[in-house]
């Protein structure tokens, strides 16, 4: 990832803002992206003004190291670190048209670990619909294996030593100007638009050991 360091700066999005239309609105996009990760850099960079110390770690070691932060620094850097490394994974696991599959070794071990795709599908829906309130829905790998969890707020499966391969936002504001209350409806848009082929490159990077390298 680029700007790994403080200072951070909003990167732009690498497509245009209409380019997940129709399964995902632009003024959706606009906000997320511009003004709710605008938000998260902003207060990241602010904690780190004031946590010189912290200004060396990159954003993952940040997330990774947030037990072993100063107490008054950990809920900062869990909600704003988070929130910066969150959004910057989800955009860029969308992409439109996409592959509507994986393929390769990650289609084979989603294949063994849940069945079949439509099994991992339903599960991964499953998992984005019972996050109650606001959080993602993820795809890991940990010892090995691939798995489902839930994230809530901007808490990121790397404080839990997991490996992040693909995430749903199921923030409100990630749907709610198209999708209004209907959350089992964005679930469904958000699938026409997985970027499998970046879910496969950090699927790749695991099996690598390059995962932890930080
Ligand atoms: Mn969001």
């Amino acid at each position: 990832m680029e700007n790994n360091f403080y200072p951070f700066v909003n990167l732009p999005l690498p497509y245009e803002l209409n380019a997940m239309e129709p399964f995902i609105d632009e003024k959706t996009m606009y906000l997320h992206h511009d003004k709710h990760l605008q938000t998260y850099i902003d207060n990241l960079n602010k904690v780190l003004t004031e946590n010189p110390g912290l200004q060396a770690l990159s954003l993952e070691q940040l997330i990774a190291n947030i037990p072993r932060l100063p107490k008054a620094v950990q809920k900062p850097v869990r909600n704003n670190a988070g929130g910066v490394y969150n959004h910057r994974f989800y955009f860029e696991g969308l992409a439109n048209p996409s592959e509507t599959e994986p393929s390769g070794k990650l289609q084979q071990a989603i294949c063994a670990g849940f069945g079949n795709m439509e099994k991992f599908y339903g599960a991964l829906k499953s998992a984005g619909l019972s996050v109650f309130g606001s959080g993602y829905a993820w795809l890991v790998a940990v010892r090995g294996r691939l798995q489902i969890v839930q994230t809530a707020n901007q808490n990121c499966p790397l404080e839990q030593s997991m490996f992040p391969i693909l995430a749903v936002d199921v923030w409100e504001h990630a749907y709610y100007l198209k999708h209004f209350n209907v959350r089992a409806a964005y679930l469904d848009d958000w699938r026409q638009v997985v970027n499998w082929k970046k879910a496969e490159e950090r699927y790749n990077e695991y099996l690598k050991g390059k995962g932890f390298r930080f």
